[in-house]
């Protein structure tokens, strides 16, 4: 298989630190202060989140594998129809933990596809192409670099084949209520007639069980945390003290989010670069949405923006729904 995600030319790094750059100050002129999760996925936080996802407490990547080894039969019905070949998509494949599954699966029942993973990690790609040619002989696979709907375009030109598109780990979860519409709204153009999603949404559930996956007894979290100011000291030449902040959590049921803060503990003031921040004593940073829905807000997104549901594939508990959509 192809791949040209090692060695990123000069300017694009350059670019991708100044535009980190941009984003952080921008986050943290605002008030109240915020940083953008997306930046959270650097070597060291790509670990950390491993470790999250394996923990006693983060549920959700052991609700959403028992949905790709009990529901498979049902989800590669679904995928192969009538036989025609397809693209396999996924937007943020990770380590394909829980795709894998669905890959093998297809492999046996002697699908014809293409497996293609999307994602703004060269690591991510480069893993994925390392690991799964052994995993799954023969299997075609095309990684694409960069943002989500660009690669996607990319795709298109790639291949005429229709598409099943991939998004699971609860990645929408990471927007707000209007920014997911309107992701999926954008995810709708880019598809056509025919073309399946599957997209993972964690459920609604008892409040203290969502207040712990993000609030681990290992401090996990708060370290993934506390990561991204280390990578601001190590990236942009900040000077942020970690002893000084300590991780928040907050879930809300009424609305269903779940925020991750950092909180400071005493006045200071931090400079990145040659621009000087100030905290006030107990000034917190907003560093993540964690979004949850009910059964309804999933169908909502979908029937809103253009996708028909076709099932809704639940782990045994019902606390994590593999949501998938025909265009
Ligand atoms: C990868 C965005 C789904 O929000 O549950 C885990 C990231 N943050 N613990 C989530 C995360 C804190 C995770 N997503």
């Amino acid at each position: 298989s192809q791949s040209n995600v090692k060695n990123l030319p000069k300017e694009t790094v350059a670019k991708n630190s100044q535009q980190f750059y941009e984003d952080v100050l921008e986050g943290l002129s605002q008030y109240p202060k915020k940083l953008p999760s997306k930046y959270f996925y650097n070597a060291a936080g790509d670990r950390l989140f491993q470790q999250i996802m394996h923990s006693a407490d983060y549920y959700l990547t052991r609700c959403e594998l028992d949905i790709f080894t009990t529901r498979l039969p049902e989800m590669t019905k679904l995928l192969i129809k009538e036989g025609t070949p397809f693209d396999l998509i996924e937007l943020g494949p990770g380590d394909c933990y829980k795709s894998i599954h669905l890959m093998k699966a297809l492999t046996k029942q002697q699908a014809t596809f293409n497996y293609l993973p999307i994602d703004i990690s060269g690591a991510v790609l480069d893993l994925i192409n390392t690991t799964l040619p052994a995993l799954l002989p023969g299997m075609p696979i095309i990684p694409l670099h960069g943002e989500y709907f660009r690669m996607l375009s990319k795709a298109n030109k790639h291949s005429a084949n229709r598409k099943v598109v991939l998004c699971l780990g609860s990645n929408i979860g990471n927007m707000s209520m209007m920014e997911s519409h309107a992701f999926c709204q954008d995810l709708r153009r880019h598809l056509d007639p025919g073309d399946l999603v599957i997209m993972g949404f964690d459920l609604v559930k008892n409040p203290n069980m969502i207040r712990m996956a993000y609030n681990d007894r290992d401090g996990i979290t708060s370290q993934f945390n506390l990561n991204l100011l280390k990578r601001i000291n190590h990236e942009l030449g900040g000077n942020f003290n970690l002893d000084d902040f300590e991780h928040y959590c907050s879930y809300e049921p009424e609305t269903g989010a779940c925020k991750s803060f950092l909180v400071c503990l005493e006045d200071r003031t931090v400079r990145i670069r040659d621009t000087t921040i100030s905290f006030k004593k107990n000034e917190y940073i907003w560093m993540e949405i964690s979004q949850k829905f009910t059964q309804e807000q999933v169908d909502d997104l979908a029937l809103k923006n253009g996708f028909k549901p076709v099932s809704n594939l639940m782990d045994s508990k019902q606390w994590f729904v593999d949501a998938c959509w025909v265009v």
